[in-house]
C-alpha cells in the first residue's frame, strides 16, 4: 500500500497501524502548501480533498479519512487484532472512540495550529480539549488502552494527535494518566519505527 503522509500529521495513524498490521508501506511524503508529492506529481490528482492521510490500494483505488482507512487496514488484518470484528458492540465501541479522537480532538487542535487563528479561538479550543482530556484521563486511568489490554486502532489516532500537545504549548503532564498512556504506546516498537520512517524520532 501506498501511504500519503506529512511528517507528525494524522497519516502518523494509519502509519502506525500498516505497520502493527505487519504491511508493507510505500510512503510518499507531501508538500501540504504546494499539494506536491515528493519527487513530483499534484497531489490533488490522488486526493481533491487536499489533505493526508491517503492510501493507495495495490489495484489503484484511493481511500481517505483517517478513521476509515485504520478500519480497512485493520480488517484487511484480521489476525493482528487491530479492531474487533465488524457488527459486535465491541467494534462499536471502538468506533465510538475513533469519532471521538476525530471530532472531538483533533479537529480542536486545528486553531492550535493556524497563524491567523484568534487568541480567543485560541483559548477556546485549548479550553475544550482540556475539558475532553479530563474525561480521557478518566476513562484511562485503569486501562493500558482505550478497549483495555488489546492495543488498538483508535490507540494510534489517540497517540496520533496527543503528540501535537508539544508542538501547540498544551501542557500534558497535567493528566499524568495521558502521559504515562502516551510513553506506553510511544515505547510499541511498531510505533517508534513508524516515527523514525516519518523522521520524528532517530
Ligand atoms: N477529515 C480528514 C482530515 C485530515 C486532516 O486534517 N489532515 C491534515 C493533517 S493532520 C492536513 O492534511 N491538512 C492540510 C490541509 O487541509 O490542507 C481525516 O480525518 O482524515
Amino acid at each position: 500500500m501506498k501511504l500519503y503522509y506529512s511528517p507528525g500529521a494524522c497519516s502518523l495513524s494509519p502509519h502506525i497501524v500498516l505497520r502493527e498490521a505487519g504491511q508493507s508501506v510505500e510512503l510518499k511524503k507531501v508538500d501540504l502548501s504546494a499539494k506536491v508529492i515528493d519527487g513530483g506529481g499534484d497531489y490533488l490528482q490522488v486526493n481533491p480533498k487536499g489533505y493526508v492521510p491517503a492510501v493507495e490500494l495495490p489495484g489503484g483505488e484511493v481511500l481517505t479519512e483517517g478513521a476509515v482507512i485504520v478500519q480497512y487496514i485493520a480488517d484487511q488484518n484480521a489476525d493482528s487484532k487491530l479492531a474487533p470484528k465488524a457488527g459486535t458492540v465491541e467494534r462499536v465501541r471502538l468506533q465510538e472512540w475513533l469519532n471521538f479522537v476525530a471530532s472531538e480532538l483533533h479537529k480542536s487542535f486545528s486553531p492550535l495550529f493556524s497563524k491567523t487563528a484568534s487568541d480567543d479561538w485560541k483559548a477556546g479550543a485549548t479550553a475544550n480539549l482540556s475539558k475532553r482530556f479530563d474525561f480521557l484521563s478518566a476513562k484511562l486511568q485503569d486501562k493500558k488502552y482505550l478497549l483495555g489490554e488489546q492495543f488498538t486502532i483508535a490507540d494510534a489516532y489517540l497517540f496520533t494527535v496527543l503528540n501535537w500537545c508539544r508542538g501547540v504549548k498544551l501542557e500534558l503532564g497535567k493528566w499524568p494518566v495521558l502521559v504515562e498512556y502516551h510513553a506506553r504506546v510511544a515505547a510499541r516498537p511498531k510505533v517508534q519505527e513508524a516515527m523514525r520512517a516519518e523522521g520524528l524520532v532517530k
